[in-house]
């Protein structure tokens, strides 16, 4: 079907102009100038012309950090990928890159082929892997370069968690010395695990085993060491390395300078660690705060992660916004570590919101409207080898757009969101702007306040290398 898309403004990375969107079969094929000869002929021509007037038309979101039915201490994140696509695409992201998971032991072939199983057939919106090496050794070594060639181009190495995922600076090294030779990019969970889990030891045997100790003990000082330590490994593996889940402003340091020094190292924030923190949220009465459990944990507001974070927005050291979308609900999951926090699954629900809470962000002041686009679609799709099917409007492009409504307001709850959880960790939070029309590849999924799509929808992309590797 050949559809026009009138009257709105584009947003792309670059900047903001009314513009005309021409999409025939599934593909963007013209980005016309409002009231050009080629609009006119294009609208006569369109079997279904959208009004986008008074909204921003922009990329589909590309949300490069989600856990659908993550395995996580004895029980799985409660969204899986039917679910957790749909409530992506009511957020206006139309691309998630998920993480296929080998465990120690496990084949990594077999592990991959198990994560494609949970996804085919069943996502609204399209999906890519990244692979999880939770064993290092010459088996999974090998699979990396094979899996180059399937499209699942980075590999999620852990500095934390000892004895089930993490590796160490041997296997570290080796893995990026791999990466080195196949053009993979090399995506670091980077948090010193041996010195966190003899803090979080200490204090359950002092009586502390409240929510709120999984951030004490996740020091700010260990996630800034394990950061030095994967841009050391990496520059001598001459890899490349993106740092996910940047939280605390000593780890954010250690990427400036290295960055600043000219190395190819890149990082992620997520809206929790922009909005949340530690006394407020992991700190919240009673039980609360487990629904504030992830990792890397929610830093003080009392020092200056979350200003520190927002500036590195501004300068590129951070230069793109995921979710690390791994909900659980509250009973029977996050209830595993009532009576210790070491027992609370890891994770925050927040596909659904990525795009609004960061809009607040340009309401705010803290980055331009360009900006916003270009962490939340453009440089994630760059990053990750989606780049120019994926993240921009353009000729060529596949047509997964946004028709965002810069001026309506609404409150974030669980009462209305379409994860599969039964808190939500922004509960009552004041949003302007919001997603009014989705399209992935050509077809309305969300339109007139309503789910549009089918089960199926979302296809798989084959990703190519990434657009920053030097
Ligand atoms: N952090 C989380 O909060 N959840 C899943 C894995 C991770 O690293
Ligand atoms: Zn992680
Ligand atoms: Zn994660």
């Amino acid at each position: 079907m050949t559809m026009l898309i009138q009257g709105g403004t584009v947003v792309s990375s670059t900047g903001a102009d009314p513009a005309e969107v021409l999409i025939d079969g599934g593909q963007i094929v013209a980005v016309l100038q409002p009231g050009s000869t080629l609009a006119a002929s294009a609208e006569v021509g369109a079997e279904r012309v959208i009004d986008a007037r008074g909204k921003y038309v922009i990329p589909g979101g590309v949300d490069c950090h989600t856990h659908m039915e993550l395995p996580f201490g004895g029980t799985f994140a409660s969204d899986d990928f039917e679910n957790g696509t749909k409530a992506a695409a009511w957020g206006g992201t139309t691309t998630i890159v998920d993480f296929a998971v080998q465990s120690f032991g496990e084949n990594v072939q077999a592990s991959l082929d198990a994560w494609f199983a949970k996804a085919e057939g069943n996502c609204a919106v399209d999906y890519g892997f990244h692979m999880i090496i939770g064993d290092v050794n010459d088996e999974s070594l090998k699979a990396m370069d094979v899996l180059i060639d399937e499209g699942i181009t980075s590999f999620k190495l852990f500095m934390a968690y000892p004895g089930v995922f993490l590796s160490d600076d041997r296997q570290i090294l080796r893995a990026m010395q791999q990466a080195s030779g196949n053009g993979g990019m090399i995506m670091m969970h980077a948090e010193n695990g041996i010195a966190i889990d003899l803090l979080a030891e200490q204090a359950v045997e002092r009586g502390e085993t409240d929510p709120i100790n999984h951030g004490y003990v996740r020091r700010s000082e260990l996630e800034g060491e394990a950061t030095h330590r994967a841009i050391q490994l990496a520059k001598v593996g001459a890899a490349p390395l993106y740092i996910v889940h940047l939280s605390a402003s000593e780890a954010l340091e250690q990427v400036a300078i290295a960055r600043g020094k000219g190395a190819n190292v890149f990082a992620e924030t997520c809206p929790q660690y922009l909005y949340l923190n530690l006394e407020d949220h992991l700190g919240a009465p009673g039980f609360t705060g487990a629904g504030y459990v992830c990792s890397t944990p929610l830093r003080s507001k009392h020092e200056h992660h979350h200003a520190d974070l927002w500036n590195g927005l501004r300068t590129n050291d951070l230069s793109v916004v995921a979710t690390d979308h791994c909900p659980f609900c509250m009973k029977d999951q996050k209830e595993l570590g009532l009576n210790d926090f070491r027992e609370i699954p890891n994770g925050i629900g927040g596909v659904e919101h990525r795009m609004d809470l960061i809009y607040q962000g340009v309401l705010q002041g803290e980055i331009s409207l360009p900006r916003w686009v270009e962490l939340c679609a453009t440089t994630p799709a760059r990053m990750f080898g989606l780049y120019p099917k994926k993240g921009s409007i353009q000729p060529g492009a596949d047509a997964d757009v946004v028709l965002y409504d810069p001026e309506a307001t609404w409150t974030i709850s669980a009462d209305n969101h379409h994860m599969n959880m039964d808190y939500s960790a922004y509960e009552g939070f004041e949003i302007q702007g919001r997603v009014d029309t989705v399209l992935s590849r050509g077809k309305v999924i969300i339109e007139g306040g309503e789910y549009r799509g089918s089960k199926g929808d979302g296809q798989y992309v084959r990703r190519g290398l990434s657009q920053y590797l030097l």
